[in-house]
C-alpha cells in the first residue's frame, strides 16, 4: 500500500485549502460536509501527518514554491483558499494560480486594507480580514461566498458555449426511453440556448410508454424528435442531457464529439471528453441542476417548464425520499411555486385506457396465488405497458410480496414482474428463469420477453396461451424454488 501514496498520479481537488491554521482548517470542515474533493497543504510535515491521519486529503509542501502544484491538478480545481500565515507565499501562490488556472475562483487573506488591495489587483476574487468571529462562522461565509460564485461562474461558461453556436444546430440527446427528468432537464437547456438566440432540438431513441410518462410528454405539450436518421455532423454542438457516453444507452455513435455533458450519474470523468461537464452524482435529480442553471443566469422559468421540472425531480427522489440532497429541496421550493399544480396531479394519476383497466381485471381474475407469490395470465396484449401496471397494482394485495403478470402479444409472451420483498432480485430471477438475453431488471423491478418463434403461427390463441403458460409458470417456479402442485 506504500506505493500507492508515493504514486505520481496529481491528485483529483476540487477545492485545495493552503495554509491548514485555524480559518483553513474551518474551511476544510465546512467543505468537507459538503464535497469530499478536498486537498489541504502545510509545510508543517507534523501537521500535514495529524491531517492525514484523520482522513484528509493533505500534502506536505510550500505554498510559496511552484513545485507543490505539480502534485495535484489544477485542471479540476474550481476554488482555491489562500488562507496561510505568511502574506508573502500567499502572493506567490496567488499569483502562480491565476497564471496557471485564470478561471479558478481565489479566496485569500490579508491582513490590512493595502494588503487587500494589492491582492484584488493581482485578481483575488475574495480578500478576507482578521476578523474577531469565530473561525466557524468566517469559514461559513466563504464557503457560501464561492458555492454561490462558482455556480454562477459555471452557468456563464454553460451559456457562453451555447452561444457559440450562432445560426448553427444545436441538439440535445437525452438517454434512451427518456424519463421524465431527462426530457424536462433537455426543456431547461433549450430554455438556457433560446436566451442567447440559438434553435435547440431534443432528440432521442426508443420509446416513452410508461402511462405517467406518456401523460407528462402530452399534458405539457413537449416538443421531442424521436429520431432514426440523426446525423452527428449536421450540428454545431451536441450536448448530452442525463447519460454522459456517446453510445452508451444514447442514439450517438461511439466516436461522436459531444461539447455538453451535464448528468447526475456517477461516471469516470477522466473519460469524458466534452469541453463543458457538469456530473454531480451526490444530487437525486439532472433536473435540480437544470434549475440551478436557470436561477443563476436569472431566465425565467414558465409554468410548462416549471412543472416538467418539478416532476422530474419528484420522479427521481420518489418524492423526495430517495437519493434527495438537500439542493433538490431547494430547486423543488423554487419550482414550486412557478408550477402548475392541476397538470402536476394529472401526470401523476394518468386516465387509464380501456385496454389497461380490462388488462388489469383480467390480471386480478386470473390470479394464481402461492404464498406470498401472485402470478397472473391476462391472455392476448397489445399495451405492454398494462402488464407492468397490473403487477404494480396487485403488489398492494393484502399477503403478497412478489407478482408476476404476463400476456401474448403478437409475437412474444411478454412478463413484467414486481417485488417488494428484498430478499428477492426480481431481476435476477426473470435472467435465470428466461436467459439474460431476454430477461431482466433491478431488484425489485423486471420484465422478459420470450419469442414465440415457430408457435407464432398458431390461430388458436387459448391454446397458446395455455402452452406459454406451462413454459412461463413452470420456469418462474423452479427458479423462485416452488413446486407447482399437481393438476
Ligand atoms: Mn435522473
Amino acid at each position: 500500500m506504500e506505493e500507492k501514496s508515493s504514486e505520481l498520479k496529481p491528485i483529483r481537488a476540487v477545492y485545495a485549502v493552503l495554509g491548514s491554521g485555524g480559518i483553513g482548517l474551518a474551511i476544510a470542515n465546512e467543505l468537507g460536509t459538503r464535497d469530499k474533493n478536498i486537498v489541504l497543504i502545510d509545510k508543517d510535515a507534523a501537521k500535514v501527518q495529524t491531517l492525514i491521519e484523520q482522513n484528509l486529503n493533505a500534502l506536505h509542501g510550500d505554498i510559496g514554491e511552484t513545485e507543490v502544484f505539480t502534485k495535484f491538478a489544477l485542471k479540476y480545481l474550481k476554488s482555491v483558499f489562500i488562507v496561510s500565515s505568511d502574506i508573502n507565499a500567499n502572493k506567490k501562490a496567488l499569483d502562480h494560480i491565476k497564471k496557471m488556472a485564470p478561471d479558478v475562483l481565489v479566496v485569500t487573506k490579508a491582513n490590512d486594507y493595502p494588503q487587500k488591495e494589492e491582492l484584488e489587483a493581482a485578481g483575488a476574487d475574495l480578500v478576507v480580514l482578521p476578523s474577531k468571529l469565530p473561525h466557524k462562522s468566517i469559514a461559513l461565509a466563504i464557503v457560501q461566498y464561492v458555492e454561490k460564485n462558482t455556480s454562477v461562474n459555471m452557468a456563464k461558461a454553460l451559456k457562453k458555449l451555447i452561444a457559440s453556436v450562432g445560426d448553427g444546430k444545436f441538439a440535445i440527446i437525452v438517454h434512451n426511453n427518456p424519463d421524465p427528468d431527462a426530457i424536462s432537464s433537455a426543456m431547461g437547456l433549450k430554455e438556457i440556448a433560446g436566451s442567447v438566440g440559438v434553435k435547440a432540438e431534443i432528440h432521442y431513441r426508443g420509446n416513452i410508454d410508461h402511462h405517467e410518462n406518456k401523460a407528462f410528454v402530452n399534458l405539457l405539450d413537449i416538443e421531442l424528435d424521436q429520431s432514426t436518421d440523426f446525423e452527428a455532423s449536421d450540428y454545431k454542438k451536441i450536448a448530452m442531457i442525463e447519460c454522459s457516453t456517446p453510445g452508451v444507452n444514447n442514439m450517438l455513435p461511439h466516436d461522436t464529439q459531444v461539447s455538453i455533458v451535464i448528468d447526475h450519474h456517477q461516471a469516470d470523468i477522466e473519460e469524458i471528453k466534452a469541453e463543458y461537464v457538469d456530473i454531480r452524482p451526490n444530487i437525486g435529480a439532472t433536473a435540480t441542476i437544470m434549475t440551478k442553471y436557470l436561477q443563476d443566469l436569472a431566465i425565467p422559468i414558465k409554468t410548462d417548464l416549471a412543472t416538467a421540472l418539478l416532476y422530474g425531480i419528484k420522479v427521481d427522489t420518489d418524492d423526495f425520499c430517495r437519493n434527495t440532497d438537500p439542493s433538490d429541496l431547494i430547486a423543488a421550493a423554487y419550482l414550486y411555486p412557478l408550477a402548475n399544480h392541476d397538470i402536476l396531479s394529472k401526470i401523476e394519476t394518468p386516465s387509464r385506457s380501456i385496454e389497461e383497466i380490462e388488462i388489469l381485471g383480467d390480471a386480478i381474475k386470473n390470479r394464481d396465488i402461492r404464498g406470498s407469490y401472485l402470478l397472473s395470465n391476462v391472455g392476448p396484449i397489445h399495451n405492454r405497458d398494462a402488464l407492468a401496471q397490473a403487477a404494480d397494482y396487485l403488489l398492494s394485495l393484502e399477503g403478497i410480496t412478489t407478482t408476476i403478470v404476463f400476456g401474448l402479444g403478437d409475437d412474444h409472451i411478454y412478463i413484467s414482474g414486481r417485488t417488494r420483498d428484498v430478499r428477492i432480485n426480481i431481476g435476477k430471477v426473470m435472467q435465470d428463469a428466461f436467459g439474460a438475453d431476454k430477461g431482466g431488471g433491478h431488484s425489485l423491478l423486471a420484465g422478459a420477453q420470450i419469442p414465440l418463434g415457430v408457435l407464432g403461427g398458431t390461430k388458436d390463441k387459448q391454446t397458446l396461451m395455455k402452452l406459454a403458460e406451462e413454459v412461463v409458470v413452470k420456469r418462474l417456479l423452479s427458479v423462485i424454488g416452488i413446486q407447482k402442485e399437481p393438476s
